[in-house]
C-alpha cells in the first residue's frame, strides 16, 4: 500500500488523480487509458528480462512472455493491416531512431516538416539526434493556407533527393494524403516513413485513411488517440522486418518492457472492438464541434478548422501569447499546451497559439453539446485571463461538468 508505506508520494499521486478527474483535459496527445491497460502496465511482467524476440531470448522463463508478445504483434498487424510489427520500442523517439538506424546511413538526407510548423523533435530538430546524425531537409506548409503543399514537397524532394521522407505530425489538423506522399517518395527513390503517433487511434477506428498500403515503415506511440499505455510500435513491410527488429534489439535497446507490451496487447484488443470505431468517429465529431463553437465566438483557428482530433488556436486576437493563454486556462482547470503557429514571431517557449484536442474528453463520454459548453469556458478565460474571479468561476463550472463524466471514480483512494 503506497498510501501507508510512502504517504508523501501517495498524497501527490492523489492530487494528480483529482486533477485528471476534475480538469478539462484538452492536450491533444493525452488520453485516459482503461483500467485493464493500466493494470497490465503495472503488473508482474515488470519483473521479467526478455532480451530478444519471442522464441529467441537470452534469458530463461520466457514461455508465457513469448506468447503475450506474440499476441501483441499479431494484434498490431491486424489492427493496421501491416505485414510486420515490432512492439518493443520504449517510446516514439526510440521508434523513430530505430527506423532511421535500420534504413539510413549516417549523414543521409531525411526530409520532414519543420518543427515550428507541426513536425517533431525526432523529425530533424538541429539539437535532436535526428538533426545531428542526418542531413535534414525541411519542408513547409503552404504559407497562405497552412496546409501540406504536395507540389512544393515534390519540388524539394526532386531538388534534394532525400533517402527518406517523413509524413506525420504533432500539429496538423487536416487529413494526410499518404498516396501523394508515396508518389513523391517513389519519384526520387526515397523510403516513406509515416509517424502516425497522433492519429493512430483514428486510423485504427477508420476515422483517418490508413498509411499501411503506402508506407515502407510506420512508427507510432500507443498512448495518444490509440489510448494504450505509454510506449510505441514500428510497423513495416515484410522486406524491412529483419532490419527493423535488429535496429531495436540489439541495435538500440536492451530488455523490452514486457509489462508495457502486455498493456499494448490489451489496448490493441480494445481498439479491435467495434465500439472503438464509434470512439474514433466521436473524437472527430467533438473536435469539429469544438472548432466550430470557438470560431463562432470569434477565436481564430489555423486552417479554419479540423478534420481530425486536434486544432490550433491563434490567440493573438485576444492580446495573448500561447504561454499566457495556457497559464490562464490552467488556472481555470482547463489543460492544453502552448504551440507555435505558422511563421510564429514568438519563441517556442512563448508561442502565439494553443493546441487543443478531444481524445481524452471523448473517452469520458463527452459529446458535441459538452464541446459547446467548453468553447464558452475557454472563451471566458481568454477574455478575462488576468481575472482570478473569472478563472475561479470557470474552474467551478469545469468541475461540475467533469463530475457528470467520471473517468476513474472506482480507482480513487
Ligand atoms: N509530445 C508529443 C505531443 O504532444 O504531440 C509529441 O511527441
Amino acid at each position: 500500500m503506497i498510501s501507508e508505506n510512502d504517504p508523501k508520494i501517495w498524497e501527490l499521486y492523489k492530487k494528480e488523480m483529482a486533477r485528471q478527474e476534475g480538469g478539462i483535459q484538452l492536450i491533444a496527445s493525452e488520453n485516459y487509458a482503461s483500467p485493464d491497460v493500466m493494470a497490465a502496465s503495472g503488473g508482474i511482467l515488470t519483473n521479467k528480462y526478455s532480451e530478444g524476440y519471442p522464441g529467441k531470448r537470452y534469458y530463461g522463463g520466457n514461455e508465457f512472455v513469448d506468447s503475450i508478445e506474440t499476441i501483441a504483434i499479431e494484434r498490431a498487424k491486424k489492427l493496421f493491416g501491416a505485414e510486420h510489427a515490432n512492439v518493443q520500442p520504449h517510446s516514439g523517439s526510440s521508434a523513430n531512431m530505430a527506423a532511421y538506424y535500420a534504413l539510413l546511413e549516417r549523414g543521409d538526407k531525411l526530409m520532414g516538416l519543420s518543427l515550428d510548423e507541426g513536425g517533431h523533435l525526432t523529425h530533424g530538430l538541429p539539437v535532436n539526434f535526428s538533426g545531428k546524425y542526418y542531413e535534414i531537409i525541411p519542408y513547409h506548409l503552404n504559407a497562405q493556407t497552412h496546409l501540406l503543399d504536395y507540389d512544393s514537397i515534390a519540388e524539394i524532394a526532386d531538388e534534394q533527393q532525400p533517402k527518406m521522407i517523413i509524413a506525420g505530425y504533432t500539429m496538423y489538423s487536416r487529413t494526410i494524403d499518404f498516396a501523394k506522399f508515396r508518389k513523391i517518395a517513389d519519384s526520387v527513390g526515397a523510403k516513406l516513413l509515416v509517424d502516425m503517433s497522433h492519429i493512430a487511434g483514428l486510423i485504427a477506428g477508420g476515422a483517418h485513411p490508413n498509411p499501411a498500403p503506402y508506407a515502407d515503415v510506420i512508427t507510432s506511440t500507443t498512448h495518444k488517440t490509440l489510448r494504450g499505455p505509454r510506449g510505441a510500435i514500428i510497423l513495416s513491410q515484410e522486406q524491412y522486418a529483419k532490419q527493423i527488429d535488429r535496429a531495436i534489439f540489439p541495435g538500440l535497446q536492451g530488455g523490452p518492457f514486457e509489462n508495457q507490451i502486455m498493456a499494448r496487447a490489451v489496448a490493441f484488443n480494445e481498439a479491435l472492438q467495434p465500439s472503438f470505431s464509434d470512439y474514433a468517429a466521436q473524437i472527430v465529431k467533438n473536435a469539429k464541434a469544438l472548432a466550430s463553437a470557438l470560431t463562432d465566438l470569434g477565436l481564430v483557428l489555423v486552417t479554419g478548422g479540423t478534420d481530425n482530433h486536434l486544432m490550433l488556436l491563434d490567440v493573438r486576437n485576444r492580446g495573448l501569447t500561447g504561454k499566457e493563454a495556457q497559464l490562464a486556462l490552467d488556472g481555470a482547470g482547463i489543460t492544453c499546451n502552448k504551440n507555435t503557429v505558422p511563421n510564429d514571431p514568438q519563441s517556442p517557449f512563448i508561442t502565439s497559439g494553443i493546441r487543443l484536442g478531444t481524445p481524452a474528453l471523448t473517452t469520458r463520454g463527452m459529446k458535441e453539446g459538452e464541446m459547446q459548453k467548453i468553447a464558452h469556458l475557454i472563451d471566458d478565460v481568454l477574455k478575462n485571463s488576468t481575472s482570478a474571479e473569472a478563472k475561479s468561476k470557470v474552474k467551478k463550472e469545469a468541475l461540475a461538468l467533469t463530475a457528470q463524466f467520471p473517468i476513474y471514480k472506482n480507482l480513487r483512494d
